[in-house]
């Protein structure tokens, strides 16, 4: 018979982890080929892995290998999607086309929530997520990231989103898809390069065990789809606010002059955002990732295992 089953594939680690009701941490791919450029991509996606296990759990980054979700990549995977050039970027729509043509794609925050929940993976860590981009009143340019959020019952630790996006209309789709968005230890919504943004969160949180005792109430009382938990970026990590802001509104107005539309418009903006920061951008993306990837792991040792 043909199943769900044929297209997903758990590493021999993350598959004893999560017999045994051990913590695990889902990592996605997309911000190894489409949101770093290579080498820093490899070294963090490696040091990011480290810091899931030093905090006492397993890391499980994902991908689609050759038309599979493969849940919890070899070091080699890892490698061959980090020094790819032109690796597709899977997102929900894209998945069947994938399976079928056996393609090896790095995959979204919402096609890695896919594959979490399939594996029985309920947390994820990551950077940023996608959201509603500025100037969605002309290109309805609003992420399945958000969409994915809505159904798929995963919790995403992230930095918030970039204000490469329009953060108070993201904020409000969140609200009215019935997301939590929880702060850890802040009630600001933080925006991703720096702590604050200017929106409140939801509800404030004070640790990760408080944060793993609300998403066990969501879950267990069948409210179901996903959890943003937001991580602001350590203190001495962050960026002058101002100074952001400038290189993100002209690298929003150069993504604009080039043409750039639909799924690579996030792409180019990473991109471009570490051009005009001479790297700086990089340093403080890297740290937030590892700082949620720490986070993500606390939480995932104190959530009660899938039944
Ligand atoms: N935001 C970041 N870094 C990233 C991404 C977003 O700060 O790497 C990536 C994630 O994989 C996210 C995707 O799921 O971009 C969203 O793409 P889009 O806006 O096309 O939905
Ligand atoms: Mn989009």
């Amino acid at each position: 018979m043909r199943q769900k089953s044929i297209y997903i594939e758990v590493g021999p680690e993350v598959s004893d982890a999560i017999a045994s009701g051990g913590a695990v941490v889902a990592l996605e791919s997309s911000i190894i080929s489409h949101g770093m450029p290579y080498p820093k991509n490899l070294e963090t996606a490696r040091e990011v892995e480290d810091v899931v296990r030093a905090a006492g759990a397993v890391p499980a980054t994902i991908a689609v290998m050759n038309g599979r979700f493969t849940v919890g990549l070899s070091a080699a995977e890892l490698e061959v999607l980090a020094k790819s050039t032109n690796v597709l970027k899977a997102s929900r729509r894209d998945l069947g086309f994938a399976f079928a043509r056996k393609l090896t794609a790095a995959t979204t925050v919402a096609t890695t929530m896919i594959g979490a929940a399939w594996a029985g993976i309920r947390i994820f860590a990551t950077g940023g997520t996608g959201g509603v981009h500025r100037g969605v009143e002309q290109t309805m340019d609003v992420s399945a990231d958000l969409q994915e959020l809505a159904r798929t019952p995963v919790a995403i630790v992230s930095a918030g989103v970039k204000s490469i996006l329009d953060i108070p209309r993201t904020l409000e789709y969140l609200e009215t898809m019935g997301v939590p968005v929880l702060g850890f230890e802040t009630d600001e919504f933080p925006a991703f390069f720096t702590r604050e943004s200017g929106s409140k969160v939801a509800h404030r949180v004070e640790s990760a065990a408080d944060a793993a005792t609300i998403m066990a109430a969501h879950w267990d009382s069948g409210l179901g789809g996903g959890v943003l938990l937001a991580n602001p970026i350590p203190a001495e990590s962050a960026m002058d606010p101002e100074y952001i802001e400038g290189i993100i509104t002209r690298a929003t107005r150069d993504a604009e002059d080039a043409g750039i539309l639909g799924k690579e418009i996030t792409p180019y903006l990473l991109a471009r955002i570490v051009e005009l920061t001479d790297g700086k951008s990089l340093e403080a993306n890297i740290a937030l990732v590892k700082n949620n990837a720490r986070v993500a792991a606390e939480v995932a040792l104190n959530c009660p295992p899938v039944d």
